[in-house]
């Protein structure tokens, strides 16, 4: 396909994605595979870029929970035509993750945001579900040694607690430092993260998607810095602080 042809392709993959348009990306990626794309160009020049500008609009408070749902929903449907024309050893998941709410806690919506969101960016995702215990998280952590990020989530100021055993447990079973441990939810903070011992903490599903991805890549440090400023901006914004 001539080069400008297939720039174009891209950008309107990548739109279908951004405008929740799954009927649009599954017809794109249809034509485009049959022309001969490759299916990992057309995930990572097309269907990546469209969720990440789905994900910025979301972080600047100018896309809301339903836009980022229906991104989403075009993602995974790109993720689906795609599969069955992946070459033999090739594989457009770039790592597994186990994701739960701490024992005592029920809420799961925030959490399956975060399982949305890291599918989308190429993550098996192992959803232990709610009121989830260490020995749970532990058992999973040892039945999937290839899942290189834990993360646990917990809105209840009284699970507080158990965000901390959860953390204490995998660093005694997992000595070769191999799993990163993200938290995340209303009763967390990033300071109770380092309290605890964790390896991050996002206020938000996307941000916990690129942290995770750049965990992955070995860019984490780029990406925490801003993520750090963007959350301190969003704060003075909703405190009508603009010093
Ligand atoms: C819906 C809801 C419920 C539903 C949950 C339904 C369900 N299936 O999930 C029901 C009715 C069951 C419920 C029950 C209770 N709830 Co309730 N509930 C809420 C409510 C209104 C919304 C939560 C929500 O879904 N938010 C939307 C999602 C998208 O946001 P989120 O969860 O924060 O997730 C985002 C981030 O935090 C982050 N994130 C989340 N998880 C993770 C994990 C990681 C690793 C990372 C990196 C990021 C991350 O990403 C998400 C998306 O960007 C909140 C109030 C609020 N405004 O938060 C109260 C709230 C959490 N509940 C509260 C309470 C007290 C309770 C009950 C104890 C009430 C009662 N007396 O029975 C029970 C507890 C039941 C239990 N054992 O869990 C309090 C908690 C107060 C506190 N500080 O402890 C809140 C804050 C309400 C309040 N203002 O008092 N609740």
């Amino acid at each position: 396909m001539p080069d400008q042809k297939k720039q174009k392709l891209y950008e309107e993959l990548a739109l279908s994605v951004e405008l929740g348009r799954p009927k649009d990306t599954e017809r794109l990626l249809e034509a485009a595979v049959a022309e001969g794309e490759t299916a990992k160009s057309l995930v990572q020049k097309g269907l990546i870029p469209g969720m990440r500008k789905v994900g910025a609009d979301f972080q600047d408070e100018e896309a809301d929970i339903p836009r980022l749902l229906c991104a989403a929903r075009a993602m995974q449907k790109g993720i689906d035509v795609l599969q069955p024309y992946l070459e033999e050893g090739e594989d457009i998941h770039i790592g597994k993750a186990i994701i739960g709410t701490v024992e005592g806690d029920l809420h799961e919506v925030g959490k399956n945001l975060v399982v949305i969101m890291f599918r989308s960016v190429g993550f098996d995702v192992i959803d232990l579900g709610v009121d989830v215990s260490d020995r749970q998280f532990a058992k999973a952590v040892q039945d999937h040694p290839d899942a290189g990020i834990l993360c646990v989530s917990s809105l209840l100021t009284t699970t507080m607690p158990a965000v901390r055993d959860v953390v204490r447990k995998i660093r005694s079973i997992d000595r070769a430092g191999r799993v990163r441990i993200m938290i995340g939810g209303g009763s967390v903070t990033e300071a109770f993260a380092k309290e605890v011992g964790a390896d991050a903490y996002t206020e938000n599903a996307v941000d916990a998607a690129e942290l995770a991805r750049a965990f992955v890549f070995g860019n984490e440090e780029e990406v925490m810095n801003r993520i750090t400023g963007k959350t301190m901006m969003n704060k003075k914004k909703r405190s009508g602080d603009t010093e």
